[in-house]
């Protein structure tokens, strides 16, 4: 069996006048080479270039990156939010559905979580700090690859089995955005102190989804980490398999 390929979505960057394009983290390339998987960064395109990634790719990591215009959730933007892109949006958003319609497994990291929730008809929190009376730092000052708080893994869920059945983890925090209602179909996985839902899961479907960013973790040496990637990477095996009716 070869390995699979896993999609990585990507965010816009202009570095100079010279120099713009799509762009994804090295880390998530890191943490799925290290899980066994080939990563393909799929750059924003019309849609229906998304539809071919659905087909190409054995699975997808819904990357991290810019707010979601809260249009797609029925919100203007508050004072708090921050710079969106429309069409990553429309095109992450889509991918979601076309995924979810083919059977084949999603990771959603911080924005990408987010955007799986908006997906299925869930809403986000704009700006944590403005929005929530008593917040705890989410958007850390620690470099990115150290954890600095705390989440509470619910028992009945896979990502409680894939971390080791520790009830407390800690986990690094680059976000100011969260779930606030929780779409469709969706379990809620862990929570901060100040309640705010940090992952989700989905086990049926193959889909999961964490608000922190693993693959830094990862890259730093965290084993439970990696643990991450190797269950996702093994379900998209498992559903490449099913799919294709070996
Ligand atoms: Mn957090």
């Amino acid at each position: 069996m070869s390995k699979p390929i896993i999609g990585i979505t990507s965010g816009f960057v202009k570095l100079t006048n010279f120099s713009e394009g799509d762009y994804a983290h090295k880390d998530y390339i890191t943490s799925l080479t290290m899980a066994g998987a080939v990563p393909l960064i799929l750059p924003i395109a019309p849609g229906s270039c998304t539809e071919r990634y659905a087909e190409l790719c054995d699975g997808f990591l819904l990357s991290g990156g810019c707010d979601v215009n809260p249009q797609f959730f029925n919100e203007d933007p508050t004072p708090g939010c921050g710079v969106f892109d429309t069409e990553r949006d429309q095109a992450e958003l889509q991918l979601v559905h076309e995924s979810l319609k083919r059977g084949k497994p999603l990771f959603g990291i911080c924005r990408g979580l987010q955007v799986i929730n908006v997906a299925l008809g869930g809403t986000l929190i704009q700006d944590i700090d403005s929005q929530l009376d008593h917040p705890i730092q989410h958007e850390q000052k620690v470099p990115r690859r150290e954890g600095s708080h705390r989440v509470r893994l619910e028992k009945s869920t896979r990502l409680y089995q894939v971390l080791g059945e520790q009830e407390t983890i800690i986990v690094n925090s680059l976000h100011h955005q969260s779930i606030d209602k929780i779409g469709a179909g969706l379990k809620v996985a862990a929570f901060s102190s100040d309640g705010i839902i940090e992952a989700i899961d989905m086990t049926e479907k193959g889909l999961m989804g964490v608000q922190w960013h693993p693959e830094s973790m990862t890259a730093g040496g965290s084993d439970a980490m990696l643990g991450l990637f190797k269950h996702f990477v093994a379900a998209c095996i498992e559903m490449k398999q099913a799919n294709s009716g070996v």
